[in-house]
C-alpha cells in the first residue's frame, strides 16, 4: 500500500516519506527547501548523492539531493547564491489549485511556499511556489513547481531556475552524459564565455562547470560500473547544467567529503538563457521526471522510454 508520511529527520527538520508500498521505491523531501534528499530504486539503492557531510542546518543549504534553485540560479546576481527558495521552510500545500489530481494512485505530497517580509527586501515581488514530488511506478520520480506571480502593484518579475540534482554515480571517470553533443553551452570556469559542445559525450576529467543553452528535452547519465543509465526528462527547463567540483573544489567546501566528487556528477534541468518573466496572476511549469534504466544503451540515438 503506497503510503506518505511525515517524519521527524535530520536535526529535528520535518520531512515527507513517500513509499509505493509494492517494492523499496521511496523518496524524502525535507519541507526545509522542499528538498529531495532521498530517492531509492526497486532494490532501496539510493539513487541521489548526499554529502556525508552535508548540513541540516538552516539557513545552511543542504549538500545533495535536488536542491531548487529559485529566484536566482548560480551567485550572478542581487540574490544569495541560487536564490533563496532552499533555504526556507516550505509548508505542505493542502489547496493544491487546479492542479489536475495524478491520474495515477502513486504517492505524492505537495509544498507551497510564499515570501516572508524578509524576502520582499531582497525580492520585492509576492509569488506563491507550489511544488509537487510524485514517485510513480518503476521509482520514476516527478518535480512539478508552478510560480504563480501574485503582485497587486501590476509588476511582472523575472527570474532563473535550476532543479541541481545531484545524481549517485559509481566512479565519476566512468560516467558519460548523452543528448548534450554539439550544443553551445557557457563555461563557468571561464567567466561563462560560449562554446561548442564536440564532444560525441560529456566526459569528466576534471573539474567541469558548463551551462548547456536549449538542450533536448531526454538527456542521459551513464553509469558503466553499474551498469545502469539515469534518464532526465525536463519541461520548461530549455538548459541543462552539468558540474563535477573536482578535486581543489571539493576539498574547499566544508560540506562535501575530499574525495566524495568521484561519487557524483549534478545534471540540472534549468531555465538560465532566458530568464523567465511573469506578469501579476501569470503562472509558469517547469517539470522534471526522473527515471533509471538499465544499461541497453548501445550508442546512437537515446533509446530512452518515453516515461511521460
Ligand atoms: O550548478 C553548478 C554550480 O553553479 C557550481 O558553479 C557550484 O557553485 C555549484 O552550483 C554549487 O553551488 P552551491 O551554492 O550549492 O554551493
Amino acid at each position: 500500500m503506497a503510503a506518505v508520511e511525515r517524519e521527524v529527520g535530520m536535526n529535528g527538520l520535518e520531512k515527507v516519506v513517500l513509499r509505493d508500498g509494492a517494492s523499496a521505491c521511496s523518496a524524502e523531501v525535507y519541507l526545509y527547501g522542499a528538498h529531495v534528499t532521498s530517492w531509492k530504486n526497486d532494490k532501496g539503492e539510493e539513487l541521489l548523492f548526499l554529502s556525508n557531510k552535508a548540513l541540516f542546518d538552516p539557513p545552511k543549504p543542504i549538500r545533495g539531493g535536488i536542491p531548487i534553485c529559485f529566484p536566482q540560479f548560480s551567485n550572478l546576481g542581487s540574490l544569495p547564491s541560487h536564490g533563496f527558495a532552499r533555504n526556507r521552510i516550505w509548508a505542505l500545500d493542502t489547496d493544491p489549485q487546479l492542479l489536475p489530481s495524478p491520474t495515477s494512485t502513486a504517492p505524492f505530497v505537495d509544498f507551497i511556499f510564499k515570501p516572508s517580509h524578509d524576502d520582499f527586501k531582497t525580492f520585492p515581488h509576492s509569488f506563491e511556489y507550489r511544488l509537487r514530488v510524485q514517485l510513480g511506478p518503476g521509482a520514476i520520480l516527478t518535480l512539478t513547481s508552478r510560480i504563480r506571480n501574485t503582485n497587486s502593484d501590476g509588476k511582472p518579475f523575472t527570474f532563473t531556475f535550476a532543479y541541481h540534482t545531484y545524481f549517485s554515480v559509481s566512479d565519476i571517470s566512468e560516467v558519460r552524459v548523452e543528448g548534450l553533443e554539439t550544443l553551445d553551452y557557457l563555461d563557468n570556469l571561464q567567466e561563462r564565455s560560449r562554446f561548442t559542445e564536440q564532444g560525441d559525450a560529456i566526459t569528466f576529467e576534471g573539474e567541469l562547470d558548463r551551462i548547456y543553452l536549449e538542450a533536448p528535452r531526454k538527456i542521459a547519465i551513464l553509469d558503466h560500473e553499474k551498469n545502469r543509465t539515469f534518464v532526465v526528462i525536463k519541461d520548461g527547463l530549455p538548459d541543462a547544467v552539468v558540474w563535477n567540483p573536482w578535486d581543489k573544489k571539493a576539498k574547499a567546501m566544508s560540506d562535501f567529503g575530499d574525495e566524495e566528487y568521484k561519487h557524483m556528477v549534478c545534471v540540472e534541468a534549468a531555465a538560465i538563457e532566458d530568464p523567465v518573466t511573469l506578469k501579476p496572476s501569470e503562472e509558469w511549469t517547469g517539470r522534471l521526471q526522473l527515471s533509471l534504466v538499465p544499461n541497453t544503451h548501445v550508442g546512437g540515438s537515446l533509446d530512452i522510454p518515453n516515461a511521460l
